[in-house]
């Protein structure tokens, strides 16, 4: 019976090793060309409803490319601004969100399947508002839930993993 040898056998581990190194090598260098040069655009500035101490990103009118909305202190009010496709926000859209928004946070509160959004109103109100999302981008009047002493920040997830999100 044949019988290969340690040294042998060390031999083509190797020769296996060193194929896959430079298989990895080359489908490294095809993944990221390293002659490719990276462009950054110059910033553009879209305004909410200012001044805006919030923002958040999600696909508000469920169009599959992000919009952003953000939380207006002064103007007690969040804005929406879509995103036409290509990075555009087009102009923004105010609704009421009680007064002195300082936080908000994006979720699907009401199981329906689209982003609805929760405002802190922290001046002299101490509540979360509740926006919901009529599935277009458009929001219904706020609905404010009493919170503890100046709320400044607001969190979404299902704590007591029972499906629905909690705030
Ligand atoms: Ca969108
Ligand atoms: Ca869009
Ligand atoms: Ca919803
Ligand atoms: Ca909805």
């Amino acid at each position: 019976m044949l019988k290969k040898s340690p040294s042998t056998h060390r031999e083509s581990f190797k020769l296996k090793r060193r194929g896959s190194w430079l298989a990895l090598a080359a489908s490294a260098l095809l993944a990221a060309p390293a002659a490719a040069p990276v462009e950054l655009a110059a910033p553009r500035t879209f305004e909410g409803d200012p001044p805006a101490l919030a923002a958040a990103v999600g696909d508000i009118d469920r169009d599959g490319d992000p919009d952003v909305v953000t939380g207006n202190f002064t103007a007690d009010s969040i804005s929406v601004l879509k995103n036409d496709g290509s990075g555009n926000l087009g102009a923004p859209a105010n609704f009421g969100a009680g007064e002195s928004v300082t936080a908000i946070a994006l979720g699907d509160l009401d199981g329906d399947g689209d982003l609805d959004v929760v405002a802190t109103n922290t001046f002299t109100s101490y509540s979360v508002s509740v926006l919901k999302n009529n599935g277009t981008g458009g929001f219904s009047a706020p609905v404010a839930f009493a919170v503890g002493d100046e709320p400044e920040s607001v969190a979404l997830g299902d704590f007591d993993k029972d499906g629905p999100i909690q705030v």
